[in-house]
């Protein structure tokens, strides 16, 4: 496990008086709202004592946490939690069911102040998770279902996702054409993605899925590329893969420049970071569009809405943070190469009012 003290933000939180917990509800946003953009927005509330005196602990659980996407979101729930002067205690099952379960257990028996259970297979989070609600800890499950109303439930809108990224492959194939999809069951975000295929095919009877391939481990890209590689030559008329997890269309982007196919099959994925837009800009790239959030931003959420409970307000009980289509034209036209870059350019990645902490300048 990973404790990290941030006791810097004190000082910051310290202009506000020490008045106690404000109750109260937060203008945090609803599910499916489309959160409206507000710049820089000052406190309007006292930090609560045990904020401002750095006694805060969330417990951080995660299933999985290597790739670009797991750093990113890791990173923007650290600069979170001490932005709001809280201890974050990160630990990963490293792709393990098992040791993520054992992981929440002892977040549960270590009286942590709230939990964040982070993706996670329901069968196995459920039981602990339970325990957590039934000792009256506060709990945030993120691409998990946590298998009870007392958790808020922070998702990013997954069938969006899939549908802005099936719209740009509509939008190139028109709607016909041999595809490749990858997917494996099991995950909170990846099944709802898959709904939404489900639905796209029945409404798009000319698009055709030739071959599902598909694996999540530690070297998810590279399992992936072999996979697309065999599906490919098996398939010489695929005109699109459907990749969304930006792991997968990195493997697929991958297969289909070392076949050297990029001028006929393109990839249509999800997520993105710096490296993505490396990989999506680089010349013959065939990744030319991918449906994504800031993964860094929903990581403060996720600590944001955990923070709220702490202090005693209401949350929820749902909240999803929107995609925005991402194109590689887009991309190119705009001389964008980092994530910083992107979210100047798409103001919308950035979501401060889904879970605005109101003793916090956000
Ligand atoms: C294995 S699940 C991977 C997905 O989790 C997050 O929702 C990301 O968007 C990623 O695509």
């Amino acid at each position: 496990m990973i404790r990290v003290r941030h006791v810097g933000a004190a000082l910051i939180l310290s202009v506000l008086t020490l008045a106690g917990c404000s109750q109260g509800t937060t203008n945090a946003a609803p599910a499916s709202a489309a959160p409206p953009q507000s710049p820089q927005a000052a406190p309007t509330a006292a930090v609560p004592a045990k904020f401002a005196s750095g006694d805060v602990r969330i417990a951080l659980v995660r299933q999985l946490s290597s790739g670009d996407y797991f750093e990113q979101w890791l990173a923007g729930a650290q600069a979170e939690a001490k932005a709001l002067n809280v201890t974050l205690e990160v630990s990963s099952g490293d792709g393990n069911n098992d040791k993520q379960a054992l992981n929440l257990e002892q977040a549960v028996n270590q009286k942590a102040d709230a939990i964040i259970v982070d993706h996670g297979f329901a069968q196995t989070v459920q039981p602990a998770v339970k325990k957590a609600a039934d000792a009256g800890i506060p709990l945030v499950a993120f691409d998990v279902a946590p298998g009870t109303p007392k958790a808020v439930v922070l998702s990013q809108d997954d069938h969006q996702i899939a549908e802005q990224a099936l719209g740009a492959l509509k939008a190139d194939t028109g709607g016909a054409g041999e595809v490749v999809y990858v997917y494996v069951a099991g995950f909170a975000p990846l099944d709802r993605r898959n709904e939404t295929w489900t639905q796209f095919k029945k409404d798009n009877p000319g698009v055709k899925q030739v071959a599902q391939i598909g694996v999540v481990n530690s070297s998810t890209a590279s399992a992936v590329a072999d996979q697309a590689k065999a599906a490919l030559q098996a398939n010489p008329d695929v005109k699109a893969i459907f990749a969304p997890y930006d792991e997968f269309a990195k493997g697929a982007t991958l297969a289909v420049k070392e076949l050297g196919l990029q001028d006929k099959i393109k990839v249509y994925g999800a997520d993105i970071s710096t490296a993505d837009i490396g990989v999506i800009t680089e010349p013959d790239s065939p990744w030319v569009a991918t449906s994504a959030t800031d993964p860094s931003n929903v990581g403060r959420v996720a600590v944001r809405a955990a923070a709220l409970l702490v202090g005693g307000e209401q949350v929820g009980p749902a909240l999803k943070v929107p995609p925005a289509l991402i194109t590689q034209k887009r991309l190119r036209d705009g001389a964008i190469t980092n994530i910083e870059q992107l979210t100047q350019a798409i103001p919308a990645l950035s979501t401060p009012d889904v879970a605005r902490v109101p003793w916090a300048a956000s």
